[in-house]
């Protein structure tokens, strides 16, 4: 490695203003929004690091490539575009579009549920991926290394399944009861961290020797390529794309929102390895929820944009960038003392925001507070992944605690720069050095569903 950080590897030739606004005003628009960010507008926000899902630039090539876009119903010129990249990535025979991430589990996670009582095994489920996995009237169950959860513990996958746990549970719930096992790469929940190879090897034969089908949730299946280059023995001198399909030589079906290492704005994926049975069932059910199966809910030119993105995020040079952008952020943090998972995973700081402000008990969302704090003191918007995303028991009701309270500062992709970066840290370090002075919330309306989206609060005013 040459330098340190390496500059972005593109000019900008089309600008999108962003807002700043005052101190007073910040205070006024979250408190209208009832201190949940998710109420803000986004021209309210300066920088806005929500997630990266869907929140992209497009290049040149990508907004080119829309303008051949074959709009047709059925046979559309831009699916066969895009199913000729798919397979030459994964070395399937099977591809269908859908219309992004979640789209995908509809069609697919029911199809392996053949009867009741049955799981879903993965590292980590992400949100969408369970709540889909439920709908199908299966169970969830994740089974992630332990070092996952200790933040400065320096691990090289802190995404890697525990495979004595995954066996485990194979031979407790019998493995005729496990519908798959979802490797889930990067492990987003986890901090973005990665998967090795040799993981996802180990899982395959564990698989195989009980014969339950395997499933890459590929969201950010190119930033785990990147990271097994860069990590991993033996991997150095391999090219991104021939690590991507080692991947998924190791996998069934590849399940992917777009939104993500596709380089687009919408968009998902499932691809199957052989199984033309599978494919045909996918077939039938994708038609009454996403489309005829040669857009699957996406438009032609959106299938050209992603036949083009899916290339671009594999390419090394933006890679590289990409996950040092990434790295320069929680570098500095981290510097500054700033509780946070490490290794940097490749989509997001997570800020462990237990340890920074001890002072507020889980039921009063320390994640939140200070997601709000920096919001305040730059303008900047984060997400809170901690109690407050948990939820409450469905049984008694009570909160959830969740095992790690984090605000997670996703970055886009190719839409900011070390500038912005630099910002982002000035601004969590000030609140850093201010923490004493964080306040808890409680709330003012509590969502009865998925309760972190809309509800409302107010700071608690009373010494903690
Ligand atoms: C992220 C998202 C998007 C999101 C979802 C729910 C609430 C807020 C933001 C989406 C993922 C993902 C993985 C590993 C499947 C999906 C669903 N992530 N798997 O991290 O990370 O994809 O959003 O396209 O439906 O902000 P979808």
């Amino acid at each position: 490695m040459d330098k340190k950080y390496i500059a972005e590897p593109y000019r900008i030739k089309m600008v999108e203003p962003i807002k700043e606004t005052s101190r007073q005003e910040r205070e006024m628009l979250l408190k209208n929004a009832g201190y949940n960010p998710f109420s803000l507008k986004s021209e309210d926000v300066y920088i806005d690091l929500l997630t990266d899902s869907g929140t992209g630039a497009m290049s040149q090539e990508q907004w080119g490539a829309m303008m051949v876009g074959d709009e047709a119903y059925a046979g559309s010129r831009s699916f066969f575009k895009l199913e000729s990249v798919v397979k030459n990535i994964t070395g399937y025979q099977y591809f269908m579009p859908v219309h992004q991430g979640r789209g995908a589990e509809q069609v697919f996670l029911p199809q392996l549920v053949t009867k009741k009582g049955m799981y879903y095994i993965s590292n980590i489920h992400f949100d969408t991926t369970r709540a889909h996995v439920e709908l199908a009237g299966a169970r969830a169950l994740d089974c992630v290394i332990e070092a996952c959860f200790d933040i400065d513990l320096d691990h090289p996958f802190k995404g890697n399944f525990d495979c004595v746990q995954l066996e485990k549970i194979i031979n407790s719930k019998g493995e005729e009861n496990i519908a798959g096992i979802i490797m889930t790469i990067t492990n987003n929940s986890a901090g973005g961290q990665p998967v090795s190879m040799e993981n996802l090897r180990a899982v395959k034969q564990i698989a195989n020797k009980y014969h339950i089908p395997t499933i890459i949730d590929g969201a950010r299946y190119a930033e785990n390529a990147f990271f097994i280059k860069q990590r991993e023995k033996g991997y150095e001198n391999k090219s991104i794309i021939d690590i991507a399909r080692e991947e998924c030589s190791y996998a069934d079906v590849f399940l992917m929102s777009a939104k993500k290492d596709g380089l687009v704005n919408m968009g998902g994926i499932i691809a199957i390895k052989d199984n033309e049975e599978l494919f045909n069932k996918c077939k039938v059910t994708v038609i009454p929820y996403e489309g005829f199966p040669t857009y699957g809910g996406m438009n032609g030119r959106d299938m050209e944009a992603l036949a083009v993105g899916l290339m671009e995020a594999l390419d090394e040079r933006y890679l590289r960038h990409r996950i040092d952008q990434v790295r320069y952020l929680g570098d500095k943090l981290k510097a500054a003392g700033v509780p946070i998972q490490y290794p940097i995973g490749g989509h997001a700081v997570f800020v462990e925001c237990k340890r920074f402000a001890p002072h507020i008990p889980s039921y009063q969302f320390p994640a939140l507070s200070v997601t709000n704090a920096i919001y305040l003191e730059a303008g900047i918007r984060a997400v809170e992944i901690g109690s407050l995303l948990l939820g409450r028991d469905p049984d008694t009701h009570e909160n959830k605690v969740s095992e790690m309270e984090l605000m997670r500062l996703a970055i886009p992709r190719r839409v900011y720069t070390y500038k912005h970066m630099d910002v982002v840290a000035e601004a969590v370090i000030q609140v850093y050095q201010h923490r004493h002075e964080l306040k808890g919330y409680e709330f003012v309306y509590e969502s009865p569903i998925l309760r972190h989206f809309t509800s409302t609060f107010k700071p608690v005013e009373k010494k903690l």
